[in-house]
Formats: C-alpha cells, sequence, structure tokens
C-alpha cells in the first residue's frame, strides 16, 4: 500500500482481440468477416483472403471499439469501509438490507425520502427496515419514487458513507405475464446501442438525456442494454427517470451458424463471471427489471449442448440475484422446434426479421409466417415478447410503392407486424431494433452502418418514429394485456 503524498503509477492494458473464446464472440482472424460476401472456391479470392492482413473479425454486428471508453476513478477509503450494499425492498415498504464492510464497526442505515427526511433506520449490518407510507418505483409516466439508503460505518480510524439510491417496486413473471409491482406491464422500447459521432462508445452525458427525452417522446418505456451492460450513469439516469431496462452481458456471438459447436470454446467459466459482475454492478437498481444471458446464441444446431451451457446460467443468475428477477435469453431466428432452451426462461425473447432477412419486401407474406410461429408460442405456457424486429431505412429515401430501404416500408413493416401482435394475449412487449442508427462491420448489407435506427445516428427521427409515438402514446404501461 503506498504511503500518503507518495506517488503510484498505475499501467492499464487493453486488449481488444477477439476470438471464440472471448465474451463478445469474434471469427478467428483467417475466417470471413461477419458480413463478408463468401465467394468460395474461386481461387484468386481465396488466394487473397489468405494473404489478407489479420485484424479482428467479430462475431456480431457493431463496432466494438477500443480502450478505455469510461471514466475510471481512483478513490481512498479509510481503513475500515464499507465494500458493498444489497437492498432488497417490496411493495409494503419493508426493505431487507445486508451490508458487506471490510474491517470491523458499528453500521447505521438511514432511509432518505426525496425530500431528505428520515423514513426510516437501523442498526446492524444487516436486517429489516419499514418505511412508513411506501412511494412506489413506477415507470414514466408514473412516478420514478426513489429512496436513498445512507449507510454509515464508524471503526477505529474514523467514518465512512455511502449513499446508494433504490426504489420499492418488484418484477416477477406469473403465467404468462410479467408483473412489475404486482400488474401487467407492457414493455415498448428498443434495442439500442452506446454509439455516436464524435463520441463512438464513450459515455456522453448529454447524448444519454437526449436518449431519454426521446424515449419520453416516443410514449416508451424500456429498452435492453443490447449487446453489452452500459455505462453506470445510463442506469442512473433510467432509475431517475423512470425507464424500465434489460440488462445484458457481453455474450453476443456464441454463433457459427451450424459450422462449429460455440460451446466448446472456453467461454463458460468467463460467462459466469461476467454474470456475477453484472448482477453485483446493478443489483439496486430499480430500472431493471431482468436480466438477459446472452444475444442469439446457437440453439438450433447443437440443441442439447445449448441447453446444457444455458440452463446452469440461468440458474446462477437467479442464485446471484438478491432481487431474483426474472432470467431470459435472447433468440436469434431460427427453427424454434429445435430450440429447447428459449422456451425455459421466463420471458421467451425472439429476435424476428420476418420481412427483412426473409420475406423480404413482402409484408402479407412477412404477416403470414410471423403468424405461424405466434401460433407455435401460443402452445407454451410463457410470455412472450419481440426483443428485435426491425428493417432498414435510409433516411430521405422515399417510395409511393414502399421498397426495402425506404423510410415508407420501415413505417409500414411496425404497423403490419405489430397489429398481428396486438391479437395475442400472451405477446407482451414490442422492443424494435433499433433506436437509432450505429456502426458496424463493413459488408454488402449495410450502408455506412446498421439503418435499422427509427432515429438517424444524429437523432433526427425517420417517418417510422411517428407511427411509433402515435401507437405508443396509446398504450398504457399496465393493462394493456
Ligand atoms: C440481429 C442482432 C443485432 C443485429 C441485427 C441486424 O442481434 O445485433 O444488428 O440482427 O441484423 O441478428 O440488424
Amino acid at each position: 500500500m503506498a504511503e500518503p503524498g507518495s506517488s503510484l503509477l498505475l499501467t492499464v492494458a487493453v486488449d481488444n482481440r477477439l476470438d471464440h473464446s472471448t465474451l463478445p464472440a469474434g471469427n478467428d482472424p483467417t475466417e470471413t468477416a461477419f458480413f463478408g460476401s463468401d465467394n468460395a472456391g474461386i481461387p484468386s479470392v481465396e488466394q487473397a483472403k489468405r494473404e489478407q492482413k489479420l485484424q479482428n473479425r467479430p462475431n456480431f454486428d457493431f463496432f466494438n471499439y477500443a480502450g478505455i471508453f469510461r471514466p475510471v476513478y481512483l478513490y481512498t477509503t479509510p481503513r475500515q469501509f464499507i465494500k458493498d450494499i444489497t437492498l432488497v425492498p417490496d411493495l409494503e415498504g419493508n426493505v431487507e438490507y445486508e451490508i458487506e464492510t471490510e474491517g470491523q464497526g458499528d453500521v447505521e442505515v438511514q432511509v432518505l425520502d426525496r425530500e431528505g427526511n428520515v423514513a426510516a433506520r437501523s442498526r446492524g449490518s444487516k436486517g429489516t427496515m419499514t418505511i412508513r407510507e411506501p412511494r412506489l418505483w413506477e415507470p414514466w409516466p408514473g412516478t420514478p419514487y426513489l429512496y436513498t439508503a445512507r449507510v454509515t460505518l464508524t471503526g477505529e480510524d474514523g467514518a465512512d458513507m455511502y449513499e446508494q439510491p433504490f426504489g420499492l417496486r418488484t418484477a416477477e413473471v406469473k403465467g404468462k405475464q410479467f408483473l412489475l409491482n404486482g400488474k401487467p406491464f407492457y414493455f415498448k422500447g428498443f434495442g439500442k446501442h452506446e454509439d455516436s459521432f464524435f463520441r463512438g462508445r464513450g459515455l456522453d452525458l448529454c447524448l444519454n438525456v437526449k436518449d431519454v427525452n426521446l424515449i419520453h417522446w416516443l410514449g416508451a418505456n424500456s429498452f435492453r442494454t443490447s449487446h453489452y451492460p452500459y455505462a453506470e450513469e445510463m442506469y442512473d439516469l433510467c432509475d431517475r427517470e423512470g425507464i424500465v431496462i434489460i440488462d445484458e452481458t457481453t455474450a453476443v456471438g456464441l454463433n457459427m451458424g451450424g459450422n462449429g459447436n460455440p460451446y466448446a470454446c472456453g467461454t463458460g467459466e468467463h460467462h459466469e463471471q461476467v454474470i456475477k459482475d453484472l448482477i453485483k454492478r446493478d443489483k439496486n437498481h430499480p430500472c431493471v427489471v431482468m436480466w438477459s444471458l446472452g444475444n442469439e446464441p446457437d440453439l438450433e444446431h447443437y440443441p442439447q449442448e445449448a441447453y446444457d451451457y444455458w440452463h446452469p446460467l440461468y440458474e446462477l443468475a437467479h442464485r446471484e440475484d438478491p432481487q431474483d428477477r426474472p432470467v431470459t435469453l435472447v433468440c436469434c431466428q431460427n427453427d424454434y422446434t429445435k430450440d429447447i432452451t428459449t422456451r425455459t426462461m421466463d420471458v421467451v425473447c425472439l429476435n424476428r426479421y420476418y420481412g427483412w432477412y426473409n420475406l423480404g419486401g413482402d409484408l402479407d407474406a412477412a404477416c403470414n409466417g410471423w403468424n405461424m410461429e405466434l401460433d407455435f408460442w401460443a402452445e407454451q405456457e410463457k410470455p412472450v415478447m419481440l426483443t428485435e424486429y426491425g428493417a432498414d431505412a435510409v433516411a430521405g429515401i422515399h417510395q409511393m410503392v414502399p421498397g426495402m430501404f425506404s423510410e415508407e416500408y420501415q413505417d409500414q413493416y411496425y404497423e403490419r407486424i405489430n397489429c398481428e401482435n396486438d391479437k395475442r394475449p400472451f405477446f407482451i412487449g414490442e422492443q424494435i431494433w433499433n433506436f437509432a442508427d450505429f456502426v458496424t462491420v463493413q459488408g454488402p448489407m449495410r450502408v455506412g452502418g446498421n439503418r435499422k435506427g427509427i432515429f438517424t445516428r444524429d437523432r433526427t427521427p425517420k417517418l417510422a418514429a411517428h407511427g411509433l409515438r402515435r401507437r405508443w402514446n396509446g398504450i398504457p404501461n399496465f393493462g394493456y394485456k
């Protein structure tokens, strides 16, 4: 330990290399890129590939950036200090708490209301406090009421103090419903990315405020942190603004399209750690209502291996979370009859591209196909939601007869698919892909990035944003299904 006043040199190395054993996963450097057009077998192409300069080959659809893109803080503590705070509130105002400390001392916990008045207090590192006349945390436009737990540890060396905001809310699945505070909740929102001009993925507090304002403007209530945990500042903001989050790990790209078993590549232990870290970091946030173990793994070609890999992770997440939130895994469009894992999650979360990657340009056929699949899910005793569906639209392309890549096609796509979803009582949410255009790997299917945003990369609305705004402002958070 450094003496006060002495200098300390801290060297941090960051490694952004990807392969099949990393999370997120990459392809081997010699394999084709995510969107590479293959033209396999042509001698000149094959040889040029072999002679190509080595580079990262992400097995996912976003630009991964590199380096440290979030703030890093160094701070000092007394010798006895508060290491961790765990809060498990209920709707009656009871808050179970546990304070982990380094060293011994007296622990005091005070719950402050929004005005700073003491609403409950307790002594000792573990116990239950009761808030009288409790106010619940409700998603916007309800009131996302926040309390603060002020924890003090007084040891031989002096006192350490930490303030942890929290909210009274519950999240659970019952039958085919997702209950928030005991009421059936309907998800309206997005998959997002941390991505913008100038900052790339770097933390941008102004951008976060802009995005949350746009979410309010649309009448949406939620997003998924596709495909990695976001900066903590975003969760703090969502706690305050009443935006609901599905919190996702970095496990994207565990899918070789059937050309290999992604579960034999050694990601298991790291994946467990990633889940533990995520839950430890975000467990007290009222905005987080569900954990997503990962995005679009192969669940079809190695169904048993997939189940044997994901099911223990599902159980781990339940064990790790003191609030025992629902747990899910986001499923790629696949042969759902072969996939035996998705149906075992608390919520069936589907990414589906009827009308884009298949049946593109024909929305009648797309709706027909989607309905056939919905008939299958109707048989399962689970709540079902879309965590991705969408169509690329290059802002400024307009067509009288809507064709792919036009703003009109994107707009009509959502109108048609949503109309089918509305007929299904077990369908509990629509998170579109994507909130805004974003950069990704180059390839023949990408026009200067992925254009499935309903906002451009600089956050101007496309036609579909207005249609969704009309729709979402008419759908209440509770009791729609
Ligand atoms: C899904 C992925 C997402 C992609 C999207 C797309 O989960 O990351 O960006 O498709 O192709 O497969 O637009």
